[in-house]
């Protein structure tokens, strides 16, 4: 399947940087405003994948890491049940040199039957090209109440599959024995940690991570837990060690404390 050029040792650490049109330049410093800088540490950070909306795919993408083209996305301006919608071509994402694109759905959103509706459209697209599809499920919405419950997690989960993903972002649920019920009920999906902000201590974060691997994850999909990072290249050498390398959870902190 086409996702397999993104896994390496059967896992996957994939870098995120669409936050420029879901925050807007909130998230960013003077220095990882600047998409080179991402491109850099993708690449020196020896990542599996890096997340671009279409406009900087144009413009930065310099071909050394794969592409991953987001091709829906919204701000965070519009308040009420949220909806993103298509804003590239799964054609133009191939023509950019996307080997995968995303696409966000809100389950529990009143517009959840839209993006069901179009992400089945690009789903098919993706297909004749052979892209890997990759689905961020984030349940929202007013009767959401907990977006990191056992069960709403689970359900994100399997609507990636239902819907024909080849791998779903979620988040993590807090511990790898709740999370478990979600890689399960994901089937042959493969299922990657989303970040979130960043996370108080590195130790926090790398835990997380852990707990997702033990919990039969195969990596992250991330982007202010690496790139806030005081040293991004850092953290991703840790990343490496635990998701790729499989090593222990005490290496990858020593790594990033050294
Ligand atoms: P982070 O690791 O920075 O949270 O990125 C993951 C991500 O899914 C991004 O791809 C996306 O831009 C962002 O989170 C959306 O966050 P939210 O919808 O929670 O504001």
């Amino acid at each position: 399947m086409s996702f397999d050029r993104f896994l390496e040792n059967g896992r996957a650490m994939i870098l995120a940087y669409d936050q420029g049109i879901e925050h807007g330049p909130t998230d960013f410093t003077p220095k990882n405003v600047d998409p080179n800088v991402i491109m850099e540490i993708a690449e020196k950070g020896r990542f599996n994948g890096i997340v671009f909306q279409k406009g900087l795919a144009e413009r930065y993408y310099n071909g050394k890491v794969p592409l991953i083209l987001k091709v829906n996305g919204k701000t965070n301006i519009v308040k009420g049940d949220p909806i993103s919608r298509q804003n590239c071509s799964v054609e133009y994402a191939v023509s950019l040199g996307a080997k995968a694109v995303g696409y966000t759905i809100y389950p529990g959103s009143i517009h959840e039957s839209i993006m069901f509706q179009e992400f089945g459209r690009i789903q098919e697209e993706a297909r004749k090209f052979d892209l890997a599809v990759i689905i961020w499920v984030y349940p929202r919405g007013e009767a959401v109440k907990d977006d990191t419950s056992k069960d709403i997690v689970a359900y994100a989960a399997r609507i990636g599959l239902e819907l024909g993903a080849d791998a779903v972002k979620i988040k993590y649920t807090g511990d790898p024995v709740s999370f478990n019920w979600a890689v399960k009920a994901a089937g042959k999906a493969r299922v990657l940690m989303s970040g979130g902000p960043k996370a108080p201590t590195d130790e926090i974060f790398l835990n997380q991570v852990n707990g997702v691997l033990e919990a039969g994850g195969i990596g992250l999909a991330v982007g202010r837990n690496v790139w806030q990072h005081i040293d991004p290249l850092k953290m991703s050498r840790a990343l490496r060690a635990l998701v790729i390398e499989r090593k222990s959870l005490d290496e990858a902190i020593k790594i990033v404390k050294e």
